[in-house]
């Protein structure tokens, strides 16, 4: 049976959770897609870790900083746009991301919940002092090559983006926000994410377990085949601006 966009626009509260997959039409590479030049032989998971940071720092700040070049050069999609404009058609929604780019909050959305941090926030990977200030973008990052991490000025430690990397928590505030989103709302929309890295993966299913409506937003959808979930097969660029269509004209 096909989801019926009434539930959506007559839900009180809807979460929003998001993964790669909602930017990958503004142009930005998802976990899934594989990595390539300096990276290609390099598994994310490894970049994205304490330990590949401390085995060799030009080479991992040189990929944030190249991911950093791409997604200040991209521009929201109408994935990004549609769940801006959702924020005003119903009373409560929650935005829960996986992302660490800015793509949902130049789309306009309020109060993104970013349960993997942000790339565009740095600190010391020793004594964890924010930066001082501005951190410094080479003309030449897009390339793709190895780059020095800027120096702590308090203790000379190695910068490190404000992600949250393979084997350390998430916010605990943020992560408990969006639990408590999951197991209230009435509808949950999962957008572009394979579902794979916990404990975020889990919120899709918390938002069933409390009874929530459950829809899959994905050219290749995994859904587990509950009463409640449902799968829209397609790009969000494409789905969710139809499914906004459907539900509040
Ligand atoms: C923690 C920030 C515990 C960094 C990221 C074994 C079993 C279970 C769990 C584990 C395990 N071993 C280790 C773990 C824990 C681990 C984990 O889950 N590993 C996985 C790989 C098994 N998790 C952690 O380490 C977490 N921390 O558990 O700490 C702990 C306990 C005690 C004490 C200390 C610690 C931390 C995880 C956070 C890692 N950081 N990102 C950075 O960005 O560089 S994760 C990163 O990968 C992303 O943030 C994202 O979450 C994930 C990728 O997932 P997606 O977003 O889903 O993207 P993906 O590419 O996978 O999929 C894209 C989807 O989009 C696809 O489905 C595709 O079909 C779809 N798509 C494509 N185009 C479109 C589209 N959809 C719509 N429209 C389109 N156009
Ligand atoms: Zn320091």
């Amino acid at each position: 049976m096909p989801f019926d966009p009434t539930l959506l626009a007559q839900a009180r509260h809807v979460v929003v959770f998001t993964g790669a997959g909602v930017s990958a039409e503004s142009g930005i590479a998802t976990f899934r897609d594989k990595l390539t030049g300096l990276w290609e032989h390099f598994d994310p998971a490894q970049l994205a870790s304490a330990e590949g940071f401390r085995a060799d720092p030009p080479l991992v700040w040189g990929w944030y900083q190249m991911r950093r070049a791409g997604i200040a050069q991209a521009t929201p999609n109408p994935a990004h746009l549609a769940i801006a404009a959702l924020t005003a058609r119903v009373p409560k929604l929650t935005l829960v991301t996986q992302n660490v780019d800015d793509l949902h909050e130049r789309a306009g959305s309020p109060d993104v919940l970013h349960l993997h941090g942000r790339l565009d926030a740095f600190r010391c990977l020793d004594c964890a002092r924010p930066a001082d200030g501005p951190v410094a973008l080479p003309e030449d990052a897009l390339q793709g090559r190895r780059i020095e991490p800027p120096r702590c000025t308090r203790c000379a430690g190695p910068l490190r983006p404000g992600v949250v990397w393979f084997g350390e928590m998430l916010p605990e505030q943020t992560l408990e926000r969006a639990f408590d989103a999951a197991q209230q709302c009435d509808v949950l929309l999962s957008v572009g994410t394979s579902g794979v890295v916990q404990p975020a993966a889990s919120i899709p299913r918390l938002a069933l377990a409390a009874g929530a409506t459950v829809v899959h937003v994905n050219p290749q959808p995994a859904s587990e085949g509950h009463a409640r979930e449902f799968a829209l097969a397609g790009k969000a660029g494409e789905v969710l601006p139809q499914l906004m269509r459907q539900a509040f004209t």
